[in-house]
């Protein structure tokens, strides 16, 4: 090897490119020296034995390597990664990355936190697992916040914290969340009705005579709604079975011009949606001479299989309707829990036509 630094290796003459642009293997512009080669030429700086090679940058000055500061690079190498902090701002809650229990609506706002023993700031992101929905974590800061979601689970999740080296440490952090117990503080059930928690909401389970979502209604007098200043129960729902004329079915709404039916064959039919427990009903006539003296009702859950509404000893019950005007009312003897039911007049003026208007009372199961 040859003992000195050959600067002269690169003192190259002149190379002519291809678009005839001259190639300067040295250039010395003041106030600055560059040394470049051609493709595949190379650059050498050799001492010999136990001479050292130096570059040594003024004050102030960097030696870069492929455009990367030397020192930066060294630095890299020998930096730590981040620690994470087990006394950090959740302190004594982060033992083994577990952030506690939090509950349903609570404002979550918490800090994980990592240290770079060189001191450079740590970023942090997500890398595993899931956040409760809602929840999120600011990258510079470690913050993490968020509105907890109403539901019962445990969530696993890995955050990276990244020095500004790109040395990184993974922490798994745990933290259980519970949903709104709306039973545990006050029963919203009236009338000793019984409370159950759902994922969103509650549930009753009310004792007769109440019910609706909390209980608050007394289903004896609480109309389902078939009176035409009500109608809850759509003219979709109510049908009849060989009407007389065009006194629709639609028309038997107390209250309304009245349904008028055939023979004893005719009824008219509701369908309340979902089991509906009815406790009474109401009755008036169509018209004068247009009414219903007697009628019985069936009943059914399904909309194919129809029973008689019967008494406990299995007969049918026949309820009195109305012959003049005014309003019938019957509380019925045991409440009817159905979906379906028809009404069938049994006794009229048969010199006219049966004709009925109905309004029913009761609660819809929720
Ligand atoms: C080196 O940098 C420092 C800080 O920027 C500055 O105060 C100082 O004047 C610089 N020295 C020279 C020789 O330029
Ligand atoms: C009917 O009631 C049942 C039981 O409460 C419920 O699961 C179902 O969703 C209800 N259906 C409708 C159409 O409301
Ligand atoms: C239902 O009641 C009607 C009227 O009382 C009666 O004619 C019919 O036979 C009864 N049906 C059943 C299945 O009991
Ligand atoms: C039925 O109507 C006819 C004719 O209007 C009347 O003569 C008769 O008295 C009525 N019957 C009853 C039971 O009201
Ligand atoms: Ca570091």
């Amino acid at each position: 090897m040859a003992a000195l630094v050959k600067w002269s290796l690169i003192l190259i003459s002149m190379i002519i490119a291809a678009n005839g642009a001259s190639y300067d293997p040295l250039k010395i512009q003041q106030p600055s020296i560059s040394v470049v080669t051609e493709l595949n030429g190379y650059i050498g700086l050799s001492s010999g034995d136990n001479g050292d090679v130096r570059v040594d940058p003024g004050v102030n000055g960097s030696v870069f390597l492929d455009g990367e500061d030397l020192l930066y690079i060294i630095e890299m190498i020998e930096s730590q990664p981040p620690v994470w902090q087990t006394d950090g701002p959740v302190s004594g809650q982060t033992p083994y990355g577990y952030l506690g229990e939090f509950h349903a609506g609570q404002k979550l706002n918490i800090g994980v936190s990592a240290v770079d023993p060189e001191g450079t700031s740590i970023s942090y992101t997500l890398v595993a697992g899931d956040f409760p929905p809602g929840v999120k974590i600011n990258q510079a800061t470690g913050s993490v916040t968020g509105i907890i979601p109403d539901a019962d689970a445990t969530y696993s999740f890995t955050i990276r914290a990244t020095d500004t080296h790109g040395k990184f440490a993974d922490n798994v952090f745990k933290m259980v969340v519970r949903g709104y117990d709306r039973c545990s503080t006050s029963n919203p059930c009236q009338h000793e009705g019984i409370c159950t928690d759902t994922m969103e909401s509650f549930k009753c389970d009310c004792i007769r005579p109440y019910g609706g979502t909390t209980c608050n209604l007394a289903c004896g007098s609480n109309p389902l709604g078939i009176q035409a200043s009500l109608r809850y129960v759509t003219d979709a729902q109510i049908t009849g079975y060989n009407t007389y004329s065009s006194y629709y079915a639609t028309n038997a709404r107390l209250g309304g011009s009245g349904w008028r039916g055939e023979d004893s064959t005719s009824y008219v039919q509701i369908d309340f949606g979902n089991l509906t427990d009815i406790y009474r009903v109401d009755m008036s006539y169509s018209a004068s001479n247009y009414y219903t003296s007697y009628y019985f009702m069936e009943y059914s859950l399904d909309g194919n299989y129809f029973y008689n509404y019967t008494d406990f000893t299995g007969n049918t019950i026949r309820l009195r309707g109305m012959t003049s005007s005014g309003v019938r009312s019957h509380t019925l003897p045991s409440v009817l829990s159905t979906r379906y039911v028809r009404v069938y007049p049994t006794d009229w003026n048969k010199s006219y036509r049966p004709g009925f208007a109905l309004e029913m009372y009761g609660c819809y199961n929720y």
